[in-house]
Parts: structure tokens; sequence; C-alpha cells
């Protein structure tokens, strides 16, 4: 070993390149699970993020993404890194409030009205101070990743009214704020995981799903759904993960491989997304999908109803926290 970093270091000397830093890495296989295709805006990033693992751990560590859910949903990959039997994952926030109830805020309808907000709330100091939340739970959180802004889709008609929305069975994610909001909007909001969601709109288990245009599009729900309304009724960010008893074996240069790979594969991500995002609706409308906007002032009527839910939500996980990203918003606008 001794041979081989002398000879790279005068090799570098020779070569100009400066002493090579000795790092400390070993051989490893880290396990990726995440929820959506391989050929979606999460499976090209994973898939990047693995690229830039290799490359900066001179091929030492290899990751291995497991996509469609193999691994299970996100409920059950958090549960399989906190209990060390899995690596790393991506995943929604939304489904963390079970564990970090302060993960409830990025969720809340109507929080974020830009990605560029979402960003610097999410980068900023306190994104970072509920990732430090996350430890505790035994899992340690990298970056956030961008979902995106949620739409409706629906087999029973075009939805043009929050009334619309009255009777509809749509199927939520696995949190309470979305339950209540869609409940509270008429529908019989069923709570899900993902990887089941194609099956039942596949068999009218129901009706309708919300989701980011480039979900919809990369899962193939315009197969199975003919309506879309464009609400934008919340910012859902993922958030990229490790578990923390497999971390804590990791050396200092290991987990900076992990970090600055995952801030890479972090704007890798945003833009991809953004850029699908553009042309997600032209795709959709392609493939034979009714795609309407709610207007505004049906907009406001979703947001009025919403209000005393999402006011229940904030006192849950605490009121200074919904005040704090307020103020950090109230700069940007
Ligand atoms: O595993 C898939 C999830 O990470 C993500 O897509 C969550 O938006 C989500 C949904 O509707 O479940």
């Amino acid at each position: 070993m001794k041979h081989t970093l002398l000879a790279a270091a005068a090799a570098a000397l020779v070569l100009g390149l400066g002493p090579v830093a000795a790092q400390d890495i070993q051989d490893r296989v880290i396990r990726f699970g995440y929820g959506l295709n391989e050929d979606s805006v999460q499976g090209r990033a994973v898939a990047f993020f693995a690229e830039e693992v290799d490359r900066l751990s001179g091929g030492k560590m290899k990751v291995k993404g497991f996509g469609g859910a193999s691994l299970g949903s996100d409920v059950q990959m958090q549960a399989a890194l906190a209990g060390g039997a899995q690596e790393m994952m991506v995943g929604a926030t939304a489904t963390l409030v079970g564990t970090v109830k302060e993960f409830g805020v990025w969720d809340l309808p109507f929080l974020f009205a830009t990605s560029v907000e979402a960003d610097a709330v999410l980068d900023g100091p306190i994104g970072q101070k509920l990732i430090g939340m996350l430890p505790d739970r035994d899992l340690v959180g990298l970056v956030y990743w961008e979902n995106g802004f949620r739409n409706i889709t629906n087999n029973r008609g075009p939805i043009t009214t929050a009334a619309d929305l009255e009777g509809l069975k749509l199927r939520v994610m696995q949190n309470p704020v979305y339950l209540e909001v869609f409940t509270a909007l008429g529908a019989n909001a069923v709570p899900m995981p993902f990887s089941e969601l194609f099956t039942a709109l596949e068999t009218g288990a129901v009706d309708g799903q919300e989701n980011p245009s480039t979900t919809i599009l990369s899962s193939k729900f315009f197969e199975v759904q003919d309506y879309l309304t464009i609400t934008n009724h919340v910012y859902s960010p993922w958030i990229m993960m490790v578990s923390k008893s497999w971390w804590d074996t990791l050396s200092a240069d290991e987990q900076k491989v992990l970090m600055d790979a995952a801030i890479a594969s972090r704007d890798f991500e945003r833009l991809d997304t953004r850029a699908a995002s553009a042309k997600a609706l032209d795709e959709l409308k392609a493939a034979g999908m009714q795609i309407v906007e709610m207007p505004p002032e049906e907009i406001a009527k979703m947001r009025e109803t919403a209000q005393p839910i999402i006011d229940t939500a904030i006192d849950a996980f605490g009121r200074p926290l919904y005040d704090e990203v307020m103020a950090e918003l109230a700069k940007l606008r």
C-alpha cells in the first residue's frame, strides 16, 4: 500500500497534479432505494449520484439503485434505514411526519409559490435544522430534491371547481394533512403507498390521485387517467437519506464523497425536473389527457377550506417553526 501511494504521489508530482491526498475509502456496495421508475426524474438523479460517488471514490464505492419501490414504500424504506437493513433512499418528506413531526411544514398546501423559494428555504438554515433532527431517529439527511408542484388527475370528469372534488375517491400520500385537506374538500381521500397507485387507478379502486406532472408522465398515469387539473396545490420535496448506523461506520473521506455527490445530484435533479416539467403538459396532452387549469377563484376556495387543517397542522409541529419559514419567505417575496 505504501509503495502504491508513493508511486501515485511521484506520478502526480511529475504530471504536476500536486500531492495526491491519501483517501481512507473502502470497497463498498450501497443499496439506494426509490419509488419512481428508473426512467423518471428520481431514477435519473439516482443514476447521476451513483456515477458521482464512483468518480469521487476512485471506483471503490458502488451505488446500486433499486427503483419502482423494489426495496419497499417510502415508509418501509425509512424503517429499513433506521434498522440498518438498507444504506440509502430518497422519498417524500410528507411520509416523514410520523418520524419527525416538524417535516410536516414542507408539505403544507400553498406554502411555497415558486421553486426558487423552495430551494432557498430548504437549502437554508431552516431546511438544515430539520435535517439535524433526523439522527435522533437513526436517519441522516443529506439533501433535498424537488418532487414538484402537485396537480390532480381523475377518471370521472374535468375538475374545474373546488366543488367538483365532492365524492371523488382520491388517493393521497400517507400524511394527515393531505388526508384531511382533501376530505374537507369533499373527496373520499384514500392514503396509499405510491407503489400501489397505478394498479388502484387501473382497477378503479380509486378515481384519481395528485402528483407533479413529471410523475404523472413517467409513471404513465396517462394510460389510466383521462383528466388532469392544474392546481399546484402544494410543493412537494424529496429528501435523500442514509442509515445512521451505517453512516457512522464510514470514514470522514467516505462521508465527504457521499455529501459532495449528494449536492451535485441535487443540482442535477432540480435542473432535470424543471426541464422535464416544462415539457410534461404537452406530452400528457399528446398522450390523450384532457388538461384544464383550476381558475384562481376556485383555488381561493380550496385555500379557504384547507386553512383550518393547515392551522391544526402548524399547532402540531409548532407555530414558531412556521413563523420562521414565513419570515424567510417574506425576505424573498
Ligand atoms: O416513492 C415515491 C415517492 O418518493 C414520491 O413520489 C412520493 O409524491 C409521492 C407520492 O405521491 O407518493
